[in-house]
C-alpha cells in the first residue's frame, strides 16, 4: 500500500470512527469502540473492503496515532476528535506549565476576545511541541502560535486530559490564559 492509499483508508477511518459511523451503517459505544469484526464486515458491505491486516497497518504506521486498538485487540476506536457524542474516559492529567496552540492568522482576533473555544469537536486541543501545533495551525491558513498558560490553568481549576498521542485537551482557554506573539 503506497502513503496516498493509507492516508485515504485513515480518513475514511476517522469519517466512521468520529464523525458519521451511520456511513457503514454501524454504532459506537458511549466510549467510541467498536468491535473489529464488525468494522470490517460493514465496511465490505458499504463495498470497500479491508482486510484485518490492512486496518492494522493503517492504525500502526498513522502518523498522529489517530486510532487505538483495546487491549485484547477486538475493538478499536478514534482517540481524538470526535464529533460524534462520547466520552473517551481519560484521566485527568496535570499539564506542563506551558502548551501552544496553533492556529490560522484570521481567528487570532477573535480568540484574544474569546478565548480558545472548543468549535465543533469536543475538546480544544493543544499541544506540547511547537512542530505539531504549527502543523495543525497551518491547515486553514498563515499559522499563528498562541502560548496558553496552562500551569496557571490547571491551578486555577481548569481540567486537561492527555490522549495516548499527546495532544492535551481541555474545555476552553479564556484569552487570560493566552499569551499572544
Ligand atoms: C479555532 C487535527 C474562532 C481554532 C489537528 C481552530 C489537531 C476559534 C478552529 C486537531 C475560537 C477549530 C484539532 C474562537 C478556537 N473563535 N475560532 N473563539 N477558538 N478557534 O479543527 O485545534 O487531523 O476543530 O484555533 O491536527 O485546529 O483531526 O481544531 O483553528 O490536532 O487528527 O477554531 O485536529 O487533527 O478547528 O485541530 P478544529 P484544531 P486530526
Amino acid at each position: 500500500m503506497n502513503e496516498k492509499d493509507i492516508k485515504r483508508k485513515s480518513k475514511f477511518l476517522s469519517l466512521i470512527l468520529r464523525h458519521q459511523p451511520e456511513t457503514v451503517g454501524i454504532q459506537l459505544d458511549e466510549s467510541g469502540w467498536v468491535d473489529v469484526e464488525t468494522l470490517l464486515s460493514a465496511i465490505d458491505e458499504h463495498g470497500k473492503r479491508m482486510s484485518r491486516e490492512t486496518l492494522e497497518h493503517v492504525v500502526h504506521s498513522n502518523d498522529k496515532q489517530r486510532f487505538s486498538f483495546s487491549d485484547d485487540g477486538t475493538r478499536i476506536r478514534a482517540n481524538q476528535g470526535h464529533s460524534v457524542k462520547i466520552e473517551l474516559g481519560y484521566e485527568a492529567a496535570t499539564p506542563p506549565e506551558f502548551l501552544i496552540h496553533g492556529t490560522p492568522q484570521q481567528f487570532v482576533a477573535v480568540i484574544a476576545r474569546e478565548g480558545l473555544k472548543k468549535m465543533k469537536r469536543h475538546h480544544v486541543h493543544l499541544h506540547g511541541d511547537e512542530n505539531t501545533a504549527l502543523a495543525v495551525g497551518q491547515r486553514r491558513g498563515k499559522p499563528v502560535l498562541l502560548k496558553i498558560r496552562s500551569g496557571e490553568m490547571s491551578q486555577a481549576g481548569f481540567e486537561f486530559f492527555v490522549t495516548p498521542n499527546q495532544v492535551w485537551l481541555t474545555d476552553r482557554v479564556p484569552p487570560e490564559y493566552i499569551d499572544f506573539p
